[in-house]
C-alpha cells in the first residue's frame, strides 16, 4: 500500500504525487499522533497532552501498552507514561491538571477492557459536568468477535454490538470507537476538536477494541506532523453588547455571579477592571472562587447555598444578575431562591449556549474576557450609586468579621452558644473545630498555595471561609462533588503547578473511598500536603439528615450495637496508620498550634506529608442564611420528619422559575 498513487480512468489527469506512508499499529499511530498535538491560545502554544496515565490489563497491555513502551524508549518526551492506582482516580488527576492549566493542557488515560474501563465512568461524568477536557482511551472487546465471549465481555441478548463502553456515551462530550484502522483518523480529529472547543469540552472517549489496537496500517506521514488546535475566543455581537449595556445601565442593584468560565477564559484581570470601573460587586461560585481575591473591594465571596451572608443579602435584593462563565447550579442559585427581587433579570456571558440562555437571561454567547473588556469600554463613566457601594461594603465587612471569629474563636466556656464556646467544647475532647482547621491552614499557607477539596462538609465551609489570595489558590471540585477526587485531584494540581504547595483537605469518608493515589504521589515524588480530617463518618450528610428530620441515620462510622443499629462505639479505624502505610510521613495534631507547626514542617520538605487531625462533627461553619432543595418526605410517622416537611414547604414556596426576559426599550 505504501506509495500508492491514484489517476483518473481516462488517463488525462496527471497522477497525484505518491502518498508517503508509514506502517504502524493502530495503537502506535494513536500515541504518535497524540504526542504531536498542541493547543494555542493568545499565541501561546503548548503540548495538548502532558502524558498518559494508565493501568494495564489484557485489553491494553499489548496494544496501547506496547506503543507507550516503544515511545518511552525511542522518544521519552512524546507522551510520558504514569502508572496510577485506580482508573477513576486517574481521570480526577487528569481533570485537576486540566483545570489548573485553564483547559489548555490535559492527560490521556488508558485502561484495560471491562472493569478498568467502566471504573472511569464517574471520572468521565465529573469531567463533562465541570467542562474540563480529558481524553479517555478505554480498551474494548474484539471488533472481529473471534473469541467471544471474552473475559469481562457484556453479552446482551438484545444487541451484538453493545459493550460496557457504551455506558460512556451519556457522560462523554464526544464518543467514538475505532472498529477498523481507517476510522482512526476521523476519530482522533473529532476528539481533538471537542477537547479544544471551550463550549463543548469535557470527557472525550475513544474506545479501542483489543484486536484493532495491534493491527497494522499504512498511515500518511502528515498525520503525525505537529498540529496546533486553536482555542477559540468567540466575540460578542455588537447588537447584543449594546443591549447588555442598556440593561446594565438601567440596573440599580446589579451583581456579577462569577463562575469557572472566568478562569478558563483568563478573564480575571478583565473582571477586576469591569468591577472597579462600575462598582458592581461579585459573588463567586465554587469554580469561580478566586476570580477576585478575597479582599478586593468588589468581592463579596461565595454565593448561594454555601455562600457568605454578604453575597446572599445582595443577591436577594439584586435587580440584575450578570452571570459570567457560570452554569447556575442549584448551589449557586440556592435552588432558585437566592435572587428574590420580583423583577430580577439576567445577563449571561458564556461561551456555551446551554449556559447563556439560562434564567431567561440576555444571552451573550461569547468569550468572557473579550466581552468584559468590551463592556468596560462601552460603560465608561457608568458607576452604581454610592449608597449601594456603602451597603455591600458594610455587609462584606460583617462577613469578614465572622470569618475572623471562627478562624480564631478566642477563649470561651464549653457549652456556651458562641464560636468560642463550641471551640472550647471541642478542645476539651481533644478535638478542633473544622473552622479552626481551615483558619490554620489558610494562615500558614502561602498566598499562591492551592487548597483542594471536593465532597463532605469541607467544600461548603471552604467556599465561605477560605481567604483566596491568588486566582489559582482555590480548587474545589463541586460540579460533581465527588468523594475520592481530593487526593487524586491534588496530585493533578501538584503536577500542573510544581511551584506551589498543594493542601488536600479530605474528610475520613472521602479518604476511605479513594486514598489510592497517595501511592502514585510517592512513586512520582510529587509533594502534596494532605490534611486528613477525622470526624468518624459523614458529618455533612449527618447534619443535612438532621435538618431534614432524618436524625443523622446511617451517617456515622460506628459498630452495630446491641440495639441492632449503628450506634455502638466508633470503629477502630486508624487512618493515620493507614496513611503511613503508603510510605509517607504522617503528623498527628490535636491543637491549633500543633497544626501550624505541622504545616511548617510539611512546607519545608519536598515529600508528600499527611497531617491527621480529629474534629468535632457537630461544630458547623457559620450560616449562609440560604437554602438547598433536598425534598423531605410528604408523610411520615416521625415527628422530626413532619416538622422538617413544614420548613421545607416554606422554602419551596420561594422557589422561582425566572421566566421574565430582561426589559430593554
Ligand atoms: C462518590 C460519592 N458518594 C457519595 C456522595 C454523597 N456524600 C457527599 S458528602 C458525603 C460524606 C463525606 O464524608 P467525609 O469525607 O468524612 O466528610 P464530612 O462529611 O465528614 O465532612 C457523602 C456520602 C458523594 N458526594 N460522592
Ligand atoms: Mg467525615
Amino acid at each position: 500500500m505504501s506509495g500508492t498513487t491514484a489517476s483518473s480512468p481516462g488517463g488525462t489527469t496527471p497522477p497525484s504525487p505518491p502518498v508517503k506512508t508509514v506502517r504502524l499499529t493502530v495503537a502506535q499511530a494513536t500515541i504518535n499522533f497524540l504526542g504531536a498535538q498542541h493547543s494555542e491560545s493568545d499565541g501561546v502554544e503548548q503540548k495538548l497532552f502532558a502524558g498518559c496515565l494508565g493501568i494495564f490489563g489484557h485489553g491494553n497491555v499489548a496494544g496501547i501498552g506496547q506503543a507507550l513502551l516503544q515511545a518511552e524508549l525511542e522518544e521519552p518526551e512524546l507522551l510520558p507514561y504514569v502508572l496510577g492506582r485506580n482508573e477513576q482516580a486517574m481521570v480526577h488527576t487528569a481533570v485537576a491538571y486540566a483545570r489548573m492549566k485553564e483547559r489548555r493542557q490535559t492527560w490521556v488515560v488508558s485502561t484495560s477492557v471491562g472493569p478498568g474501563a467502566t471504573n472511569m465512568l464517574t471520572g468521565a461524568a465529573l469531567a463533562t459536568i465541570n467542562r474540563l477536557p480529558v481524553l479517555l482511551l478505554p480498551a474494548d472487546t474484539f471488533a472481529d468477535r473471534s473469541a467471544s465471549p471474552l473475559l469481562q465481555e457484556l453479552e446482551q441478548p438484545y444487541a451484538g454490538d453493545v459493550t460496557v463502553n457504551d455506558a460512556f456515551r451519556p457522560v462523554s462530550s464526544y464518543f467514538d470507537r475505532v472498529w477498523r484502522p481507517e476510522q482512526l483518523v476521523p476519530a482522533l480529529m473529532g476528539a481533538m476538536r471537542v477537547l479544544t472547543d471551550p463550549a463543548t469540552t469535557g470527557a472525550v472517549t475513544v474506545c479501542f477494541p483489543q484486536d484493532v489496537q495491534v493491527q497494522e496500517y499504512d498511515w500518511p506521514v502528515e498525520l503525525f506532523e505537529r498540529r496546533v488546535w486553536h482555542i477559540a475566543r468567540p466575540l460578542p455581537e455588537a447588537r447584543v453588547l449594546a443591549r447588555a449595556v442598556e440593561v446594565i445601565r438601567a440596573a440599580k442593584r446589579p451583581l456579577v455571579v462569577a463562575g469557572g468560565g472566568v478562569h478558563y477564559s483568563g478573564a480575571v484581570e478583565a473582571l477586576a477592571a469591569f468591577c472597579e470601573a462600575t462598582g458592581i460587586p461579585v459573588g463567586q461560585t465554587q469554580a469561580g472562587k478566586g476570580t477576585l481575591v478575597y479582599d478586593h473591594p468588589q468581592c463579596l465571596g461565595a454565593i448561594g447555598s454555601t455562600g457568605t451572608t454578604a453575597s446572599n443579602a445582595i443577591a436577594a435584593e439584586a435587580d440584575l444578575v450578570i452571570g459570567i462563565g457560570t452554569r447556575y447550579s442549584d448551589f449557586t442559585t440556592a435552588s432558585r431562591t437566592a435572587f428574590a427581587d420580583p423583577d430580577v433579570a439576567f445577563v449571561n456571558i458564556n461561551v456555551a449556549g446551554i449556559d447563556a440562555v439560562k434564567q431567561s437571561g440576555l444571552s451573550v454567547v461569547a468569550d468572557a474576557r473579550e466581552t468584559l473588556t468590551a463592556l468596560t469600554g462601552l460603560l465608561a463613566g457608568h458607576h452604581v450609586d454610592q449608597a449601594y457601594v456603602d451597603r455591600y461594603t458594610a455587609l462584606d465587612a460583617e462577613w469578614e468579621a465572622t470569618v475572623a471569629e471562627v478562624y480564631d474563636p478566642g477563649e470561651g466556656e464549653p457549652g456556651e452558644d458562641s464560636e468560642a464556646g463550641r471551640a472550647a467544647y471541642a478542645h476539651e475532647h481533644g478535638l478542633l473545630t473544622q473552622n479552626e482547621v481551615i483558619g490554620a491552614v489558610n494562615e500558614h499557607s502561602d498566598p499562591r498555595d492551592v487548597v483542594v477539596c471536593a465532597a463532605g462538609s469541607m467544600p461548603g465551609d471552604l467556599h465561605k471561609l477560605w481567604r483566596t489570595r491568588d486566582p489559582k489558590g482555590y480548587h474545589v471540585e463541586y460540579g460533581y462533588s465527588c468523594m475520592g477526587y481530593e487526593v487524586a485531584g491534588g496530585l493533578g494540581v501538584a503536577m500542573a503547578c510544581p511551584d506551589r504547595d498543594v493542601f488536600v483537605m479530605v474528610g475520613d469518608g472521602s479518604y476511605l473511598m479513594m486514598a489510592t493515589e497517595l501511592a502514585t504521589a510517592v512513586q512520582e515524588h510529587v509533594k502534596i500536603i494532605t490534611v486528613l480530617v477525622q470526624n468518624h463518618g459523614y458529618a455533612s450528610i449527618g447534619a443535612l439528615s438532621e435538618s431534614l428530620g432524618s436524625q443523622r441515620f446511617g451517617t456515622r462510622y460506628r459498630y452495630r450495637g446491641d440495639s441492632g443499629r449503628l450506634d455502638g462505639d466508633f470503629l477502630p479505624l486508624d487512618l493515620a496508620a493507614n496513611a503511613a502505610s503508603f510510605g509517607l510521613e504522617v503528623i498527628k495534631v490535636s491543637t491549633v498550634a500543633e497544626l501550624g507547626d505541622a504545616i511548617k514542617v510539611a512546607k519545608a520538605g519536598t515529600d508528600p506529608v499527611v497531617i491527621y487531625v480529629e474534629t468535632d462533627p457537630f461544630a458547623d461553619g457559620p450560616s449562609s442564611e440560604s437554602w438547598w432543595d433536598v425534598p423531605v418526605s410528604a408523610t411520615s410517622t416521625l415527628e422530626s420528619t413532619q416538622q422538617a416537611r413544614v420548613t421545607y414547604e416554606e422554602h419551596k414556596a420561594r422557589q422561582r422559575l425566572f421566566l421574565t426576559p430582561p426589559r430593554t426599550s
